[in-house]
């Protein structure tokens, strides 16, 4: 019995209106995650910033498709009641590319993060992702084994992930020994450097460096032109005026990070427990840095989006 031949419950999509008409016209969308809303940011901070990083994606040249699992669908973009109630309702669960299947089987509803909402795009036939952070590898994963699924799923969906590196509360090193390990390029835009979320560089020098749109739309394409299932991981660092200090915010994640072990707090929960005491620690430095980065990395993911479409365009004339 091949795999094909056996069957497979149809995925239920639900597209807005904009996003089904720009994918239909081949014109440029971006797919957003919802996680952070619900977990990264707190209620209204998280709903204002939705709205701001869609703004965004639009003023990038592109449409912003915020992804969510929403009474076993999968929103495909979601209008501002669906952003004001994923943002304000608690309890809305995080749902990571592992939980998806049960989460859609039993008609849940659930925040994606961004392997999930890699998922999605790839069914959805959206081509472009972009968030801030992605999950990586934990700091102590040489023992934790805590390697965000994130990761795993670049290899499997062909996405390519525009974001401002992996979260500074990360073992930054080992994240870029397993992407890799896995074959997952690494093209900066804008740096020669790998950065850290919502501060300007990691201290470690990405790979490649493309700054020219039509380069990296050009590379992308490439890489699946080769046969590689997975997708491209597209950095780009936050601005300068929008960067928080290394030293300020360092001593809060590492302070965090132990108050973490001490409660006990293990597995997924570990980000939203530290992206809130540091948020604390700075005095909400960190949460205005985390707010800027994800609306400037959109507009780069709607820039570089856009860039890809006009590709496309030229290649299937
Ligand atoms: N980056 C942030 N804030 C977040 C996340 C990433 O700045 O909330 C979320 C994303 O949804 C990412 C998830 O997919 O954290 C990774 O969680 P974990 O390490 O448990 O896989
Ligand atoms: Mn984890």
């Amino acid at each position: 019995m091949t795999l094909s031949s056996r069957r497979h419950p149809p995925i239920p999509l639900v597209f807005t209106d904009e996003v089904a008409d720009a994918l239909a016209a081949g014109d440029p969308v971006v797919a957003l995650e919802s996680n952070v809303i619900t977990h990264g940011l707190p209620y209204p901070d998280n709903a204002a910033t939705a709205r701001k990083v869609e703004d965004a994606v639009r003023a990038g040249g592109a449409v912003p498709a915020t992804i969510g699992i929403d009474g076993g669908r999968v929103l495909v973009g979601m209008t501002d009641a669906d952003i004001e109630r994923f943002a304000s309702t608690p309890g809305i669960p995080k749902v990571s590319s592992r939980d998806l299947a049960a989460v859609l089987a039993s008609g849940g509803t659930g925040a994606t993060t961004v392997a999930s909402s890699l998922v999605a795009s790839e069914l959805a036939g959206i081509p472009f992702f972009s968030s801030a952070g992605i999950g990586g590898v934990h700091r102590g994963a040489e023992t934790t084994m805590d390697i965000s699924s994130d990761l795993v799923q670049f290899t499997r969906s062909r996405v390519a992930v525009v974001c401002a590196g992996a979260k500074k509360i990360l073992d930054l090193g080992l994240t870029m020994e397993f992407l890799e390990t896995h074959c997952v390029p690494v093209i900066a835009h804008g740096s020669d450097d790998f950065p850290a979320f919502y501060c300007r560089s990691s201290g470690l020098r990405a790979p490649q460096r493309l700054d020219d749109p039509a380069a990296i739309a050009r590379a992308v394409e490439t890489h699946w032109a080769l046969g590689n299932p997975g997708g491209v991981l597209i950095t780009s660092p936050t601005r300068p005026e929008d960067a928080i200090d290394e030293d300020d915010v360092e001593a809060a994640i590492a302070d965090a990070l132990r108050g973490a072990a001490a409660d006990g707090v293990r597995g997924g929960a570990v980000t939203k427990y530290v992206m809130r005491a540091v948020d604390r620690a700075t005095e909400g430095r960190s949460a205005r840095a985390n707010m800027a980065v994800l609306v400037h990395t959109a507009q780069i993911g709607g820039t570089l989006a856009a860039a890809h479409a006009r590709l496309k365009r030229e290649v299937n004339q």
